[in-house]
């Protein structure tokens, strides 16, 4: 576990986020709970499913303490998924062993659409909530906590396909032929991300993150009016009600700075596809970045992906407002070594950033 900080007036996340000067760049890991982790998977097989894992909240808090006993993390993030929401809206979630999610009951039609109704967090999705509040206390203000949701696009797919996609046949068929439908369910989700984010501050959440997975699969009218349009609703809604920062991850979101930027969240969540001193150069004096080496350093050998790390800080350059990450997740088959070496670096190589 890291030791608390003392040198520094809060933590070097939430330092970051607000571009406060830093000694050297927080470092987090998307996924950096799951599969990769033999303690993670013995807790799993004790918990007998992900889903099991996800809504036994001490389960949940001890899979999410896990690589912060083994890496020199500077934040916890939540372990849940983005699923939750859809699965307190009566949808059914089941992960089948080596497959992806699957609902028992998705979306078919407009009728159902307008049954939905925004899940109560601390009635349906309390587990979450008993987790957050297990998990802050654990922590013991060692490091903050980060808590997350799916952008409402997101977990549209998921709802209407009945489970991942390809090629989004339903979701983008519904937006294409029953835009008010698709509204529809765009605005009930973006309600209930509202107050499941907002229910997860007043349980202990520090910095809020939404996952934009596949904004980007969408054409840009679509983008604009079916995707960004409801995270900015998100994003002013959370603002006015708590003072916690907001990042978002727009996955494949590089031609899309200016107009994540503008919504009013504190960082920028981007993917290995765009350049990180472009990134800084366009948005940078207006909200954090987070990111964003490729997940695939991490099967290089110790010296690579220290090249590869000093090359990413070099790229954003000196100064606050990086909170080095990778673009996307960690993978079930890397290596917790090579893990260790990512962030081993991004200590002995940032400092020189921040003098
Ligand atoms: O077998 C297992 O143990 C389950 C694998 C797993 C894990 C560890 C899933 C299934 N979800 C999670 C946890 C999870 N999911 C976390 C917390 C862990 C952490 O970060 O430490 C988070 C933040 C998520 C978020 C999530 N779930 C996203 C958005 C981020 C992203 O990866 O783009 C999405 C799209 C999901 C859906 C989902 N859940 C699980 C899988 C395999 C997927 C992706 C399916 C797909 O590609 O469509």
């Amino acid at each position: 576990m890291p030791e608390p900080e003392h040198h520094q007036e809060g933590h070097r996340l939430m330092r970051a986020l607000a571009r406060r000067s830093v000694d050297r760049t927080p470092v987090w890991l998307m996924r950096q709970a799951g599969r990769y982790l033999p303690e993670y998977r013995a807790t799993r097989a004790r918990a007998g499913s992900f889903l099991a894992l996800c809504t036994t909240p001490e389960l949940a808090c001890e899979v999410a303490l896990q690589p912060l006993r083994r890496f020199r993390l500077d934040a916890a993030i939540l372990f849940s998924d983005i699923l939750t929401i859809p699965h307190a809206m009566g949808l059914g979630l089941h992960f089948a062993d080596g497959e992806g999610p699957r609902f028992e009951r998705p979306l078919r039609s407009a009728s159902e659409i307008t049954r939905l109704s925004p899940p109560d967090p601390e009635e349906e999705l309390r587990y979450v909530m008993d987790a957050v509040r297990l998990l802050r206390a654990e922590l013991g203000g060692r490091v903050p906590l980060i808590g997350f949701a799916g952008s409402p696009w997101t977990l549209a797919t998921y709802m209407v396909e009945g489970g991942s996609s390809l090629h989004f046949a339903r979701a983008k068929g519904l937006l294409y032929e029953e835009p008010r439908a698709a509204h529809r369910l765009l605005a009930v989700l973006a309600d209930s991300v509202r107050s499941y984010l907002r229910a997860q501050v007043e349980a202990g959440a520090e910095a809020l993150l939404i996952f934009d997975t596949w904004g980007t699969v969408l054409a840009p009218h679509e983008y604009r009016t079916f995707s960004l349009a409801y995270l900015e609703r998100i994003v002013r809604g959370l603002k006015a009600e708590v003072d916690t920062p907001v990042i978002l991850f727009g996955r494949g979101g590089g031609q899309w700075l200016h107009e994540l930027a503008a919504t009013g969240c504190d960082g920028l969540g981007i993917d290995w596809t765009v350049d990180l001193g472009s990134a800084r150069r366009e948005v940078g004096d207006q909200v954090a970045l987070q990111g964003n080496l490729d997940p695939c350093v991490l099967y290089a050998s110790p010296a690579t992906i220290r090249e590869h790390v000093r090359r990413l800080l070099e790229a954003y350059g000196p100064g606050p407002g990086h909170v080095f990450n990778l673009g996307h997740g960690l993978q079930p088959g890397m290596d917790p070594e090579r893990v260790a070496a990512a962030v081993d670096a991004v200590h002995e190589l940032s400092p020189r950033f921040h003098e």
